[in-house]
Formats: structure tokens, C-alpha cells, sequence
């Protein structure tokens, strides 16, 4: 029998909101899961991709990760991964590193045996070169095997990959695929193997409602996958639909009832009533102890209601407001996020769009298509390029400008960033 923790999408480094302490938050994930692993006499702790957030990891989330491997080090347990997309380097990966130290092991096509279990790896793969795979591995003589690997595989929604068509084309046959990529968890039962992802250990978009965990995997003689729940930052989630005539103080009358003390406040406004500035929410949960507070307002506001609207006290507000008069469609405004805010780390930037915009054309050609409440398209076509590399603008100017380059009425202006 062999019993792994099975975890990945720890995005080590990713500083969300901009916020130091959410970069201690998602070192702090990972290093519970180890500390969990040692606790358990786990037989390894298998990670599938994206341990690092950015390509360009700073030397303290380097030095983080090292110390959190030396711990499971010193416990005599493995540390069996794989590099994700996030983290993709072209020549030596950072996991090449941890390796050289003794600390890590980077599975491949040879067989990594861990008690009777025999673990395989696949890197991320662009889905350009899968079609070069040949899934060819080398034999073995544990009686278990599992690959593990990263990305965005079928039978899960949004899958580009076949997890079917690898477990056939495969010259070993897998009884498990440890999957990273999807931050959600799950798992499907393909032909005769579990087909599973572990999620994220911490919440790296404010679309991660559910509770962090990972994936403990027991390889038996059938393979058994049980969850463990990880104690991650809080998140309040307020969603609030404004009936006619409500407006901010119903917002805060609700973001009111929650404990806000050092939690992550994501508030959502939908229905109708009247305008709200996200700024006065905001400082509202701020003054009561948040550590961050995000609102996003789903309603149609009228160009007329929104020059009254605008304030300029917080630049990026103005801008936020500005891009939703635009009109884009759902993956225009992705793609915005992916560029102008603090989501992806600078040096990703043009990697993480080109990825977004493959994926979101190869499943709907007209993913690009302006949204159908557009205002403004005539201003909308100063096609800015160069919004990459100045995420950190603060000026409300320029920065309302950068954002144009990510317009939704062309494909053209989104591939100017390919
Ligand atoms: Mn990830």
C-alpha cells in the first residue's frame, strides 16, 4: 500500500490584492500541507505543478519554499513534482534546483517507485506541441502507477486535453492521473483509473469559493482519494441584489454582518437601485478590520449615472468604472484582469493572455465579440499594446488608456499582445 498527499497550484510568491500578507498566505498553505504529510507519515507528497506563481520567483519565496522542503527533508519524505505552466521556465526549472539540493524529485517518463507505487511525470505541455507526445514511459515493476501532470484536462469542464486518450496512448498503465492546472478539486472515474485534481491550497482568484484542501491518495489494490480541508485566509463573500431605491447602505448594512477581522471581503452588487462607489464599501470593510475588500458591481449603469458616479479619489476605481462602459464581452474582461490587475505577475503577463485567448477561441471562436451592452466602442479602439509591462501604474490617466488595449471589439487588438 502507498498513501500520498496529493497537492498542487500552490502559487508560492503570488502577493494578491498587492497585499504582503497574502504572499505569507500562500507560503503559509503549502507549509501546512507539508507539516500535514510529516504528521501522517505520509509515503510522499506528490505536487502537480504551479508551486510557484510567477517564472521569476523572488529570492524569499525561493528561500520559503526551500525551508518548507528541507522540513519534509528531515522527515524522510519525498517531495515528487512537476512543473506547471505558471512556472514554465525555457531552460532549467527552479524544481531542477530543489532537486540538485535533495530536496525535491522531478518526475518523468522513468518511474519514481515509492513503496509499491510507481510515479511518472508530465510537465505542462502548450497545447501546440502535444500532438509531438508519444506517451511513451518506461516499464515497471511496482503494482501501482500514476502519472501526474498539469493542465486543463477532459472529461472536466473547460478540459483541452484528453485525459481519456492519454490512459489509451500511455505504454504503462496508470491507475491514477494526479492532475494540477484546475483549481477546483475533483474526480472521474476514465476507463479503469481515477482521474483527479487536488486544487489549490490557497484562494489565488476571488472564484475559488470553496475551501482550500488536497488530495490524500491511497494505492491499494484499488486506488482510494479522500480530501483534507487546509485553515487558508478567510474570504467573506457578500453577494447583495439591490432592490429600486437601495444603494450603498444596504451594501454596508449587509458587509456588516459578517466578521471582517482580517478576512478578504469580496462583495458583489446585482439587481437594480442606485449607483454605488466601491471605494466608500471598501473603506467601510477596511475601517471594520478587513484586510481587503473588493467590490464589483454587476449592474447596468447608465452613461448619464456614471459621470455623476466617477470618483478619482482611487485611480483604479475610475478605470474599473471606464472598462465596464466598454461593453466587452466576459473574456475580454478576463483578459483585462489577466493585464491591468495584480493577478499575474508582470513577467507573465503576455504567456498567461496568449494561453487565455487559445483557450477561450478554441472553444468558442466568437469569445471576443463585444458584450452586447457596449456604450462606447468608438473610444474604445485606442489599441494600446504595451499594458503588460506597466501594471503598477497608478496614474488614472495612462492607466485608462492601457485598459483600451484589451477592447473587446476586435480580435486585432487582442492579438497585439500575442
Ligand atoms: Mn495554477
Amino acid at each position: 500500500m502507498t498513501r500520498v498527499i496529493h497537492t498542487g497550484d500552490t502559487h508560492v510568491g503570488y502577493q494578491q490584492y498587492n497585499v504582503p500578507d497574502r504572499r505569507d498566505d500562500f507560503l503559509d498553505a503549502f507549509r501546512q500541507v507539508v507539516r500535514d504529510a510529516i504528521a501522517d507519515d505520509a509515503d510522499a507528497v506528490v505536487h502537480a505543478g504551479d508551486l510557484f506563481h510567477d517564472r521569476r520567483p523572488a529570492l524569499a519565496d525561493i528561500m520559503g519554499t526551500l525551508t518548507v522542503l528541507e522540513e519534509l527533508s528531515e522527515a524522510d519524505i519525498p517531495f515528487l513534482a512537476v512543473v506547471g505552466n505558471h512556472e514554465a521556465k525555457r531552460d532549467a526549472q527552479w524544481l531542477d534546483l530543489y532537486e540538485s539540493l535533495g530536496l525535491a524529485t522531478r518526475l518523468d517518463d522513468e518511474p519514481t517507485v515509492i513503496s509499491d507505487t510507481a510515479f511518472y511525470g508530465l510537465d505542462f505541455v502548450p497545447r501546440s506541441q502535444r500532438e509531438d507526445l508519444d506517451y511513451d514511459f518506461v516499464p515497471h515493476d511496482a503494482d501501482s502507477a500514476a502519472l501526474v501532470t498539469h493542465g486543463l484536462f477532459q472529461p472536466f469542464d473547460y478540459g483541452d486535453w484528453d485525459a481519456e486518450a492519454i490512459l489509451s496512448e500511455s505504454s504503462v498503465d496508470f491507475d491514477a492521473m494526479l492532475l494540477g492546472d484546475n483549481h477546483d478539486p475533483g474526480k472521474q472515474q476514465v476507463e479503469d483509473a481515477w482521474v483527479t485534481y487536488c486544487g489549490s491550497t490557497e484562494r489565488a482568484s476571488a472564484s475559488e469559493r470553496e475551501d482550500r484542501g488536497y488530495n490524500i491518495v491511497t494505492f491499494d489494490d484499488e486506488v482510494r482519494i479522500t480530501r483534507r480541508g487546509l485553515d487558508t485566509r478567510e474570504f467573506v463573500f457578500v453577494d447583495v441584489e439591490l432592490g429600486p431605491e437601495e444603494g450603498v447602505e444596504r451594501v454596508r448594512s449587509r458587509v456588516g454582518q459578517h466578521d471582517l477581522e482580517d478576512a478578504v471581503v469580496i462583495v458583489s452588487i446585482s439587481g437594480d437601485g442606485d449607483p454605488v462607489t466601491p471605494a466608500s464599501v471598501e473603506s467601510f470593510a477596511l475601517d471594520r478590520g478587513a484586510l481587503v475588500a473588493r467590490v464589483t458591481d454587476h449592474r447596468e449603469i447608465t452613461a448619464e449615472e456614471q459621470e455623476t458616479d466617477i470618483s478619482f479619489a482611487d485611480p483604479d476605481d475610475a478605470v474599473t468604472e471606464r472598462v465596464r462602459e466598454l461593453g466587452l464581452s466576459e473574456a475580454a474582461h478576463d483578459i483585462d484582469e489577466t493585464i491591468r490587475a495584480s493577478k499575474v505577475a508582470d513577467a507573465n503577463v503576455k504567456d498567461e493572455v496568449e494561453r487565455h485567448v487559445r483557450d477561450l477561441l478554441s472553444k468558442d471562436s466568437d469569445a471576443l465579440a463585444a458584450g452586447a451592452d457596449g456604450t462606447a466602442s468608438d473610444e474604445a479602439d485606442g489599441t494600446d499594446a504595451d499594458a503588460s509591462g506597466d501594471q503598477g501604474d497608478t496614474d488614472g490617466g495612462a492607466t485608462v488608456n492601457e485598459a483600451d488595449g484589451t477592447d473587446g471589439d476586435g480580435q486585432a487588438s487582442v492579438e497585439e499582445f500575442l
